[in-house]
């Protein structure tokens, strides 16, 4: 079959896809007899073996608590997690090292903001404002807070595209919107979000503004103080790091006026029984001994992501998601969920034949890798008013093959659903 053009664009542009794939050593499998296809990368990517090697190497070589010891060992594993917060800083474009949280991924993050910053600060008749095509760490987190503090919340509808508009969300936001919390990115559809014009308008309420940017980060450019967003969050493993590790990313000005989120060691200056003196941003945030090791591989992640240029990914990921939408079209039956103008990374869709589970163990017996289900994000499975999709997600290893791969898979549903 004869490769589309757009691969070898992308290849021109200074991304080769073909050495890519050498760096990842899960791809070099065979599952069910079948070279492996992965196209779950929205639930998590795949790592390459330097991230592997640095989490290896931090068990093997550094393993020592941090910020407590003064043996050689200990600084050694605090300097390299202080780095790897320093290159997270710089992915982000952040101010400062003390905006870089690290949590346990966007999920911790979220909650983080949602008991500190909104427990604190929201009063009974206070609004958060969040989209309908949120994942549910970015809804259950803001219901939880609202029940505690008396506020409400909002929800902005999204167009039977998957869209989020800016009209929609005027028409939600009021004086009352202390908080708006929307994804970059949505997970079950792969909508990019208008979020500058809207954190414009939410800050012209005077509301704080928190992205989830789980599914941004490895798709789109990501630059905080561009967005003056308040708050961001991301998972490390959607970026080619370790799972167990997150960030948040928080306007210092906000942080320092938070109440910690958690109690314990390493977040405090002193202890007595009658006082506690909390410690300096991040570490008022960072109870307990953190994923030292996850922090060090998501600053390896982070080192081999920017070793390409970003822009050749992210084209390179837009000509396979292109590729895949129309080879899609080629197979009867099939109808896409979410079809939102300069979507990324991820295709949602139904077929007539099979339900959702039965296409994704189909396309597994054919070592296909997708995943099927509400994406924990069942309010947009009832916008659709379906209980599932099957999704196939895009890293930067992916090519049109794997797409191939994907589209002679659900032939064979076809030929057995009818
Ligand atoms: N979405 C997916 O398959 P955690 O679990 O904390 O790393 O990330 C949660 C999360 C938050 N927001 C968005 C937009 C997400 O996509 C996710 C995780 C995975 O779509 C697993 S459900």
């Amino acid at each position: 079959m004869t490769r589309p053009s757009a691969i070898a664009k992308a290849t021109d542009a200074g991304f080769d896809v073909r050495r890519v794939r050498d760096d990842f050593p899960a791809l070099h499998q065979e599952v069910h007899g079948k070279p492996l296809v992965y196209l779950d990368s929205a639930a998590t990517t795949l790592k390459p073996r330097v991230v592997i090697d640095a989490v290896a190497d931090v068990y093997a070589r550094d393993c020592a608590n941090i910020h407590r010891a003064v043996h050689l060992l200990s600084q050694r594993a605090t300097a390299r997690f202080e780095d790897a917060r320093e290159k997270v800083r710089a992915f982000l474009n952040a101010n400062d090292t003390n905006e870089v949280i690290f949590t346990r991924g966007t999920t911790e993050s979220v909650n983080l903001v949602a008991q500190s910053w909104a427990r604190t600060f929201l009063r009974e008749g206070d609004e958060v404002l969040i989209t309908e095509l949120e994942h549910h760490s970015n809804i259950v987190p803001w219901q939880i807070v609202c029940q505690q503090v008396g506020a409400e919340l909002v929800v902005v509808p999204m167009t039977d595209r998957g869209e989020i508009t800016r009209e929609a969300f005027e028409e939600q936001l009021s004086p009352r919107t202390r908080l708006v919390a929307m994804a970059h990115v949505s997970n079950a559809l792969g909508t990019v979000l208008p979020v500058e014009p809207l954190i414009g308008l939410a800050h012209e309420q005077g509301a704080v503004v928190l992205l989830d940017g789980a599914q941004a980060v490895s798709h789109v450019p990501v630059d905080v103080q561009a967005l003056d967003c308040d708050f961001y969050a991301f998972s490390g493993h959607k970026l080619y790091g370790p799972t167990g590790i997150g960030v948040l990313y928080g306007r210092e000005r906000l942080l320092e006026g938070m109440p910690p989120y958690q109690g314990g060691g390493d977040m405090i200056r002193s202890v007595t029984f009658a006082e506690t003196i909390y410690n300096d941003l991040p570490y008022k945030f960072e109870a307990g001994t953190p994923d030292i090791a996850g922090a060090i591989g998501l600053g390896a992640a982070i080192d081999y992501l920017r070793s390409f240029d970003q822009e050749a990914v992210h084209a390179h990921e837009n000509a396979v998601l292109r590729y895949a939408t129309k080879a899609f079209g080629s197979v009867d039956g099939l109808r896409l969920i979410g079809t939102a103008p300069g979507k990324v990374a991820s295709v949602s869709f139904l077929m007539d034949a099979a339900h959702p589970h039965d296409i994704g163990t189909i396309v597994d017996s054919e070592g296909v890798a997708i995943r099927t289900g509400h994406h924990c994000a069942q309010p947009v499975m009832e916008h659709f008013g379906i209980a599932a999709t099957a999704r196939a997600s895009l890293g930067m290893y992916n090519t049109t093959e794997d797409v191939d791969a994907l589209v002679r898979a659900l032939q064979k549903v076809k030929e057995l659903f009818g």
